[in-house]
């Protein structure tokens, strides 16, 4: 079982699919090697539920988010965490980058408090990914903090607290500042509160008003925002947060568009009925670009393992089809505890990779043609059709062009390092 199809099936198989696709116009020695130039930001926090390595001497009680279930085995410093994350990326196929958070800084066992956090603390992240030609991609941790444990942060009331969080969010500034340099590239850096109210708060009006001073006093300080490219991510609601979030979408899109600073979109972060691919192509009217979390929500914001569903074919349609590839920052946004979280990496990252080349191998100039010229039938069943043309041959093509497992072979290598590593621990 999951063994690998030999070179010449998948080579035979793939010439098959290029000819069906061909008839219809499409490419797909371009669609190839499109997408094997789309970065997708592996999230490091998958690999140990959302922890970190911070050494705290005071009690956390606010969470904000939270991971559920309890495989085994998840890594619990950082060199197993690297080495989990090399384990996922030996079986994902393309351009990655890798995404960190404040809380996985090595500060050598000492307490480093959030707001004097250097560079320094994430040199051996940096090393680690320019040894493997990957750049990192950041993120300020306003949660797990007892500085957050009443559920606000940089729309706290109390002046001490607010600029602490300030400070915090300017020493993650210069610290992917340092990142970008170090890589010769920006570096995304994501900037999420949980700041809210369970209950019905009388004044929803203050918090914002703070919110939007801490934004300006943290993107006032001298960063070069050639390496440091900053993002805002807004939120419906969290654990804690059901009635009221100060950094909601409305608040987000209004700075975003009065602002430099990116817009972030997560999935999971709307309505449990409403998705985001009809607001792309809104946001980009506006804004240069785009920072996207890419989750599943079920019922409300569960950060579920991404898999190829209609929500994902649909996001990188949009994507496509405006040709808004480049101006579209795709990070993932994920935290299952209770698989194996190497699976739960590779799983989700292989998902959106297939959600864009299902997206690039759709004929697009014909579909756009069809609708001009008012004939939509045509339109849909050309739609219908591509549904079951054969995307998986020439996914496997991908896999065997970038040395990576194809179809389900990579199953064998994860059930090996579960039980050679993951269950050793
Ligand atoms: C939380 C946000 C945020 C976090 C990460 C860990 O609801 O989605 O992006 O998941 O920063
Ligand atoms: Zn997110």
């Amino acid at each position: 079982m999951f063994k690998q199809p030999t070179k010449a099936v998948i080579q035979r198989r793939y010439e098959a699919a290029r000819l069906q696709y061909r008839d219809l116009g499409v490419d797909t020695e371009a669609a190839l090697s499109r997408l094997q130039s789309v970065p997708i930001s592996l999230h490091c926090w998958q690999g140990d539920d959302v922890r970190g390595f911070e050494v705290r001497d005071q009690a956390v009680t606010g969470g904000g988010i939270m991971a559920t279930g309890n495989y085994p085995g998840a890594a619990r410093s950082p060199d197993q965490l690297r080495a989990d994350a090399d384990k996922a990326i030996s079986l994902i196929p393309g351009k990655l980058r890798f995404n960190l958070h404040a809380i996985y800084a090595e500060t050598a066992g000492k307490v480093v408090e959030r707001d004097q956090l250097q560079p320094q603390h994430f040199a051996a992240w940096m090393a680690w990914a320019k040894a493997r030609g990957i750049c990192l991609d950041f993120n300020p941790t306003f949660f797990a903090h007892p500085k957050a444990n009443d559920g606000y942060t940089l729309s706290h009331a109390d002046e001490s607290i607010r600029s602490f969080w300030v400070r915090h969010a300017i020493a993650c500034r210069r610290i992917a500042e340092a990142m970008g340099r170090s890589q010769k590239a920006p570096c995304v850096l994501n900037h999420w509160i949980p700041d809210g109210a369970k209950d019905q708060p009388i004044d929803r009006w203050s918090p914002r008003r703070r919110l939007a001073q801490s934004l300006d006093e943290m993107f006032a300080a001298k960063v070069n925002t050639t390496y440091c490219k900053d993002a805002v991510e807004s939120k419906l609601f969290g654990i804690g947060s059901e009635d009221y979030v100060v950094g909601s979408h409305e608040f987000y899109l209004g700075y975003a568009l009065t602002h430099p600073q990116m817009l972030c979109l997560d999935m999971g972060h709307f309505h449990p009925t409403e998705t985001i691919h009809d607001k792309i192509s809104s946001v980009l009217t506006f804004k240069p670009d785009l920072l996207l979390h890419v989750s599943r929500g079920i019922r409300w914001d569960s950060d579920h393992v991404v898999i190829l569903n209609d929500d994902i074919r649909c996001l990188f349609q949009q994507i496509v089809r405006g040709d808004a590839l480049e101006r579209v920052n795709i990070a993932l946004d994920f935290f299952d505890a209770s698989i194996n979280r190497i699976g739960a990496w590779v799983i989700g990252t292989r998902a959106v990779q297939k959600g864009i080349l299902n997206a690039l191998l759709e004929p697009c100039g014909l579909l756009a043609d069809m609708e001009a010229a008012g004939d939509m039938a045509s339109k849909l069943a050309v739609l219908e059709e591509l549904k079951t043309f054969p995307v998986g041959a020439v996914w496997d093509m991908y896999c065997l062009n970038r040395g990576v497992p194809a179809g389900t072979a990579w199953i064998a290598d994860m059930q090996a390092y579960d039980k050679d590593v993951i269950r050793q621990r």
